[in-house]
């Protein structure tokens, strides 16, 4: 029983979490169901550090010291419910089981209190990075008990990324904290990734060739947009298929997958009523591009401006993309870190947000210089937006002409901006001083007598539009 760490289910992930744990100095003991791929991964790793391989449940939880600690990396779902029904048997009081998967945060506060009952600690762990974060350092976002967090936290801050000293891995908040600014993550994710495909479409369109887009998204890499997306877009365009010789982005389908996580974080947001059009948008545009039979219809049947467009000004035209991707890319994380808010009011989790985008700097996917920007104005004092912070909204200010000349020639010309109209819509909308919501409240309470409140006295008015239309207070 001397192993610090034990790590469950050595598919990719949970492999390369192994050997950063044994990287960082610790005792690993592993174990998978399916014997071969512990193995296979002591055969190629074995050397690398202080690994105890074991081939049954009861010898791996043997091998760990107290409290046990333990990281089980399975798949998400049933695979993390079977592992930790297996492993059940033989914890003790105090012991630590931490899931590491992309679960749901709803699971992970039914499995938290389950195992709660039971004396034990359960952490919900959002990590992201892929495989190379796995290894090398990933951004880590722990959810659980604070106590359970004292024996936990040290390793994990220890294995993640680290932003000039300070560790990528802070505690997020009780049970499904962590998993929630994960997906959450996740569908800022999906925006970055759709407006940046939004931005090389319209480049496209103007007539940019592939390696020219590649070197404007280099160029943008050196600035305020800073960003891994950023730099593994120009990495991606420079890619040539060696079958064709073509750019590869021109010989991959057009469909765009995903795994549900972006799904998710739109379906709370409706829940729980928050706006976050960007993200919508982007899970959309994914699945518009998934119904090819919509898409052969469409080609078929519907008319108008040819995908395509002369500019007058070349690199006035990059720059105005510049501007309109860096716009769109702060409203979305400015609507993601609004859904964060407001679940942790729903579930009493207190996340500090300012602690959010201190994790985010380095490691995962979203990683970029904006996050720095983000985390210090949110330092600085509570802000009821992220675009209301003074050097965001002042950067909004300076980006608007450009990002609405985009729009105009993308609409002009029939590229598809959906992302980059969402942002805009919802930046007008917050900052207009009347919405047509006046409108809305009247036709429903014209058909529903849904009743509305006035611009300039207190209570609960109804029309009676049916008779004689005079107005009732009804409170
Ligand atoms: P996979 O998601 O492909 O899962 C494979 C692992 O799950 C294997 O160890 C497999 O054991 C085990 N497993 C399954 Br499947 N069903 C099981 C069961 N009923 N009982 C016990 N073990 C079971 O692995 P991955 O890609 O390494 O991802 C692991 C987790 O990390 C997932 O939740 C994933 O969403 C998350 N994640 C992945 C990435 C990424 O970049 N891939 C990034 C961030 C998070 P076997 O060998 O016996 O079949």
């Amino acid at each position: 029983s001397s192993a610090h760490v034990g790590v469950v289910g050595l598919a990719v992930m949970g492999r390369n979490l192994a050997r950063n744990f044994a990287n960082n100095g610790y005792t690993v003991a592993v174990y998978n169901r399916t014997q071969a791929r512990t193995d296979d991964m002591i055969a190629a790793h074995g050397s690398e550090g202080a690994f105890v391989p074991a081939t049954s449940v009861e010898e791996f939880v043997a091998s760990l010291e107290r409290p046990r600690r333990i990281v089980i990396m399975v798949q998400a779902g049933a695979g993390t419910d079977a592992t930790i029904e297996s492993l059940l048997p033989h914890l003790e009081e105090g012991d630590i089981v931490v899931d590491g998967g992309n679960a749901h945060y709803e699971d992970t506060r039914r499995r938290e209190e389950a195992l709660r009952e039971k004396g034990l600690h359960f952490f919900g762990v959002g990590i992201s990075g892929g495989e190379e974060g796995a290894l090398n350092g990933p951004s880590i976002m722990p959810g659980g008990s604070k106590e359970g967090y004292e024996a936990i936290g040290p390793l994990l801050e220890t294995i993640a990324a680290d932003y000039d000293g300070t560790p990528c891995c802070t505690y997020i908040g009780p049970d499904g904290a962590g998993h929630f600014v994960k997906m959450v993550h996740n569908g800022i994710e999906y925006a970055d990734m759709e407006f940046i495909a939004e931005a090389y479409d319209v480049l496209r369109s103007a007539g940019l060739t592939v390696p020219e887009i590649s070197d404007a998204f280099r160029e943008w890499n050196t600035g305020d947009l800073d960003s891994y997306l950023i730099e593994i877009t120009s990495e991606v365009l420079d890619q040539t298929d060696a079958a064709t010789g073509k750019a590869l982005v021109d010989v991959i389908a057009d469909s765009a997958g995903q795994k549900g996580t972006g799904r998710w974080t739109v379906q709370i947001a409706l829940e729980l009523g928050v706006p976050v059009n960007t993200i919508a948008e982007s899970v959309f545009a994914r699945s518009v591009s998934g119904h090819l039979d919509l898409r052969a219809a469409g080609r078929e049947h519907l008319s108008g401006p040819a995908h395509s467009f002369t500019p007058e000004d070349k690199a006035a035209l990059i720059e105005d993309v510049r501007q309109a991707l860096w716009s769109a890319k702060v409203v979305a994380y400015a609507q993601g870190l609004h859904l964060i808010r407001s679940a942790s009011e729903q579930y009493g989790w207190d996340i500090d947000v300012a602690g959010v985008a201190t994790i985010w700097r380095a490691g995962c996917i979203i990683r970029a210089r904006l996050l720095e920007r983000i985390r210090s104005e949110y330092a600085a004092g509570q802000l009821p937006t992220l675009l209301a912070a003074p050097s965001i909204a002042a950067g909004l200010a300076d980006a608007s002409d450009g990002t609405r000349r985009v729009l105009a020639t993308a609409f002009g010309a029939g590229v598809p901006v959906p992302g980059f109209a969402a942002a805009v819509s919802y930046y007008d909308a917050v900052r207009a001083e009347r919405l047509p919501a006046a409108l809305i409240q009247g036709q429903r309470d014209f058909f529903g007598a849904h009743t509305y409140q006035r611009v300039d006295t207190e209570g609960t008015f109804h029309t009676e539009w049916s008779a004689d239309r005079s107005e009732t207070k009804l409170d």
